[in-house]
């Protein structure tokens, strides 16, 4: 068995949940904040057979699209004004970030 993390942007995150809840999928669902644009994001916690690992890969790579985001410059009150860049820079965030873990065990009382 194994856990699938899947870190994804909250404008996918509804998409993604009925996609999981139609193929019989069970997931938790969590709200996280990016550490880098410090901006709400939703990370799935997913338990499935090892077997299963691929078609729940494709749901998630079918369901969460990448966008891109400007983020914002910060003052370097106090800081070191040598790395401060005074406009607003544009990232490429998502589709998903996915990691897959061993479980070790899996027990429901
Ligand atoms: P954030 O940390 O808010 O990052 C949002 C986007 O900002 C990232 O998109 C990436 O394009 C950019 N970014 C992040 N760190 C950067 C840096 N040090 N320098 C320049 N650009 C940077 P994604 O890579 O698609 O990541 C989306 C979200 O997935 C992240 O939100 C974070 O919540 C999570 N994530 C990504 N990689 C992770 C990792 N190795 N461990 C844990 N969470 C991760």
């Amino acid at each position: 068995m194994k856990m699938i993390i899947a870190v994804v942007q909250d404008k996918d995150s509804n998409r993604l949940q009925d996609a999981l809840v139609e193929k019989n999928y069970r997931a938790t669902k969590l709200a996280t904040t990016g550490g880098f644009l410090k901006a709400g994001n939703t990370t799935f916690m997913i338990g499935v057979e090892d077997a299963q690992i691929d078609e729940v890969m494709d749901i998630i790579r079918e369901n969460c699209k990448s966008r891109n985001q400007m983020v914002a410059p910060v003052s370097p009150m106090g800081g070191n004004a040598d790395a401060y860049v005074p406009y607003p820079v544009e990232v490429e965030v998502g589709g998903a970030t996915v990691f897959v873990l061993p479980v070790e065990s899996f027990q429901q009382f």
